[in-house]
This record gives structure tokens, C-alpha cells and sequence, in this order.
């Protein structure tokens, strides 16, 4: 039987960084995530290249795709592509979407990271699935952050329809704010990945967003 695809934005999307897993085995930190209820993972790897990267990817990809969770990969249109992935993550700095867009299979889900509201308009006239903005608080995962708060969130909300992913200091105590500001869900790497137990961290998570919605 075909799994169910899994729905377009999750209300948890769970960034797997080998940085912030400190040595523990990113599969580790992804069946806890899906045990926890996450139905979406971003492979994020900056330092290693692509070749290297595959048999980690390839085993967290077969794993999602037993488990029905979206997997999508950070940066590399090509990695996304070669190893089916269910979509691709790209920064401000990457190949613009409008040229990715073309490249990725029918249905693939195509994020984009921004930091403004022109970014973020831009994201979405350019055919992005979802639009992912940060940091919305400071975060020691990423050197250099731009901090753009709650505000941006609010005012993306207004200007933005296709779904909003907020990023960057996100934890169990600040999750509620950043929905009630009008995300529709939340993109987290050291809430879960340098969490001790990352099942327990993304039911925490989750538990905090169902508590705004229902506020
Ligand atoms: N992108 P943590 S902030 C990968 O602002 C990333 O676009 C950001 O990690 C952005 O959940 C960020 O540990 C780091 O703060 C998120």
C-alpha cells in the first residue's frame, strides 16, 4: 500500500544538523522526532559534500518514507532529486527559486528562509510552497542570524498567503507566542536535535501549539 503523502506544512518540522546533534546519530535523533509526532525533517548539512552526505541520506530518507514523514533536503537541488526527496530547502544565498522551481518534480515542496518582507512577498511570487522567516529569536545554531522578532511573523501573516514556517530560537516555552503570531508552524534544530530526549522535546513542542491554537 501507498503511505498517505504526508501534509504540506506540519505544524513541527524537525531540521536534522549534525553540528547540533553533538555526535549522536542523526537516525537516532529522527526516530525520536517521528516518535514525538514530528511529520516533517529537513536534512541540513553544510560542511560535508554531497557524495559523502548519501548513505546518511539515503538512510534517513527510506526511514521517512516507511514512517510517511516529509523529507526534504537543505541547500542541494541535486541531492533532493537524486535521492527522491519530498522537497528542497533553499536560503537567500542558494539557486533562486524561480530557477529551482523548474528543475524538481511535480509536487515537490519547495521552502525558501527569509529575513524581510520583501523576501518573503518574493518567496512567495516565485512559486515557494511555503515561506520559512527567522530568526524570530536569537539562536546559537546559526553564526549569522539576523534577528527579526515576532513582528515579522505578524507582518508576513498579513502579507503572505502560502503557508508560514517560523525559525530560530524556537523552544517548548516560546512556541505558543510564535503561533499566536500567526505562524503555521514551526521549524526547530536545538529544541529537538540537542534535546536529551527528542521524542519527548517534539510532544512538548506540539503540546504548545495545540495549546495556542485552542487559545
Ligand atoms: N535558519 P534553532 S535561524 C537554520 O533565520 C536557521 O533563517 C534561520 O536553529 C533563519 O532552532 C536557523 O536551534 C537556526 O534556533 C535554527
Amino acid at each position: 500500500m501507498v503511505p498517505a503523502r504526508p501534509p504540506l506544512v506540519p505544524d513541527l518540522y524537525v531540521i536534522l544538523d549534525r553540528a547540533a546533534a553533538r555526535g549522536r546519530d542523526l537516525g537516532e535523533i529522527l526516530a525520536g522526532a517521528i516518535a514525538g509526532g514530528c511529520r516533517m525533517v529537513q536534512l541540513r548539512e553544510k560542511e560535508r559534500p554531497s557524495g559523502t552526505l548519501l548513505p546518511l541520506a539515503e538512510r534517513l530518507r527510506a526511514r521517512c518514507r516507511e514512517a510517511g514523514v516529509a523529507f526534504v533536503v537543505n541547500d542541494r537541488v541535486d541531492l533532493a532529486l537524486a535521492l527522491d526527496a519530498d522537497g528542497v530547502h533553499l536560503g537567500q544565498e542558494d539557486l533562486p527559486p524561480r530557477l529551482a522551481r523548474p528543475l524538481l518534480r511535480a509536487g515537490m515542496i519547495l521552502g525558501v528562509s527569509t529575513h524581510s518582507i520583501e523576501q518573503a512577498r518574493a518567496a512567495q511570487a516565485a512559486g515557494a510552497d511555503y515561506v520559512a522567516v527567522g530568526s524570530v529569536f536569537p539562536t546559537a545554531t546559526k553564526a549569522s542570524f539576523e534577528l527579526v522578532g515576532l513582528d515579522l511573523v505578524r507582518q508576513a501573516r498579513a502579507a503572505v498567503r502560502a503557508p508560514l514556517i517560523a525559525i530560530g530560537g524556537i523552544t517548548a516555552d516560546n512556541v505558543g507566542a510564535v503561533i499566536r503570531a500567526g505562524a503555521d508552524g514551526v521549524a526547530v534544530i536545538s529544541a529537538v536535535c540537542g534535546a536529551a530526549d527528542p521524542a519527548a522535546a517534539s510532544r512538548r513542542l506540539l503540546d504548545g501549539i495545540r495549546a495556542a491554537r485552542e487559545s
